[in-house]
């Protein structure tokens, strides 16, 4: 498919693609066994610019969008998407201060970021607050210029790694969502540390870790808007980064279907190449067919978002639900054509599908997906004002 790219998101998609190819591939069983952070490749993504893309120039960035950053996820995924959510984890971080900082958030934070000489991460989920991201009960009390922090993150992308963070937290119980704030902590504050780092079925290269706050102080100026506005803050950053999920999803697929077909290829039973079978060739048209729609579909929602359009929840959950789901058979799919050989960890797909899994779940399961399409829908249907 020709989803006519300009010369510059070819050139972005062809440098992560080169990158995937030659640092990732060679390392990604390596970093998976020893669930190590992937430092270096962070590096080389840095020093060619990948890091800046989607920032704006005057902070450093390159000035694309949503459409180019999911075009350098898509191609680090096909390689690994524990490698790719390093990368992507970072933006994540990133965007409450781009979408909703002062200037000078941004210009105290952003450059670094899109250097890549610091990473960033997002703080919501607690051990209470999962798909019910207003349970909350982390909280930040002001005392003179001071916020003072204290509860616990749970499963931060990133945590550890980063430098800085960017934290949902109550500024104000009795108000229920509307009693959330952001508040932007630095890695070295005091009070801030990081707890257990967790064993995982997949995206094992990835940090995931408790973050802890123990009176925590932090200058006011950290505030990221005005207090009571931390939950809006989540809910529109996650209708921007949703569809990147959607790209980890499609450059998974990908890489999936590439090994599969590539096994079927060679691999001969009863004195054929099994691709000449029609059952195996039903299953890789199914993976081909199912992982091309969803790539329509990430490539449409990210190009609606960069239009500049308001009432993205709709297709940023569809983009996220549809591809992690696919994802998640396609790689299945995946083991299946390659058989006892796909179950051994001499080839990739078993780690692809451990991989898969965490789609479905990460950044709103895919039940709160469907109820954010449900509710748009309830909303479209009634005719009332679209978010
Ligand atoms: N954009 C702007 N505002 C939004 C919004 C969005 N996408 N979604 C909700 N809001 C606003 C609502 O309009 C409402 O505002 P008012 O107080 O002015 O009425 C407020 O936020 C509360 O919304 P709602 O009542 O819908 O909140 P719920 O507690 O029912 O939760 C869900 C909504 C389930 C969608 C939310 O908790 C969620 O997304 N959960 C999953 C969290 C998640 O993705 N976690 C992953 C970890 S982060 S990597």
């Amino acid at each position: 498919m020709d989803y006519f790219l300009t010369e510059t998101q070819q050139m972005i998609k062809d440098l992560a693609r080169q990158i995937a190819d030659e640092r990732v591939m060679p390392v990604r069983a390596e970093l998976d066994e020893r669930e190590e952070f992937p430092r270096d490749i962070i590096k080389v993504l840095a020093d060619s610019d990948l890091m800046g893309l989607c920032y704006p120039e005057q902070y450093g960035g390159l000035g694309g969008g949503t459409f180019e950053n999911c075009l350098a996820v898509e191609e680090i995924s096909r390689a690994c998407i524990g490698v790719s959510v390093c990368y992507a984890g970072s933006g994540l971080g990133a965007y409450p201060i781009l979408l909703f900082g002062s200037e000078e958030q941004k210009m105290k934070y952003i450059p670094d970021m899109a250097s890549g000489k610091k990473l960033a991460a997002f703080g919501l989920t607690e051990a209470n607050a999962g798909s019910d991201a207003s349970g909350i009960q982390t909280t930040a009390v002001l005392d003179g210029d001071e916020y003072v922090i204290n509860g616990t993150k749970q499963w931060i992308t990133g945590g550890g790694e980063a430098e800085i963070y960017t934290v949902i937290v109550m500024t104000d119980k009795s108000r229920g969502t509307r009693g959330a704030s952001a508040i932007i902590v630095e890695k070295g504050t005091e009070g801030f540390s990081f707890g257990t780092k967790e064993k995982k079925m997949g995206i094992r290269a990835s940090a995931t870790t408790e973050l802890v706050f123990s009176n925590c102080r932090v200058p006011k100026e950290n505030l990221i808007g005005r207090e009571g506005r931390g939950f809006v803050i989540a809910m529109r950053v996650l209708d921007r980064t949703r569809p990147g999920i959607g790209a980890q999803a499609i450059g998974l697929c990908q890489g999936a279907l590439d090994t599969a077909v590539n096994y079927a290829r060679e691999r001969k039973q009863f004195g054929k190449p099994i691709i000449s079978f029609q059952a195996v060739q039903h299953i890789l048209a199914d993976m081909a067919t199912q992982t091309e729609a969803s790539r329509a579909l990430v490539y449409s929602a990210c190009r609606f978002i960069d239009s500049g359009a308001k009432n993205i929840s709709k297709i940023s959950a569809m983009a996220k639900v549809f591809s992690s789901d696919v994802a998640m058979k396609v790689t299945v799919d995946a083991v299946q054509v390659l058989g006892g050989y796909g179950y051994m960890r001499d080839y990739p797909v078993e780690k692809m599908m451990r991989d898969a899994k965490i789609l479905q779940i990460y950044e709103g399961t895919n039940q709160i997906q469907r109820n954010v399409i449900g509710q748009e829908l309830i909303k479209e249907y009634a005719g009332k004002k679209k978010k």
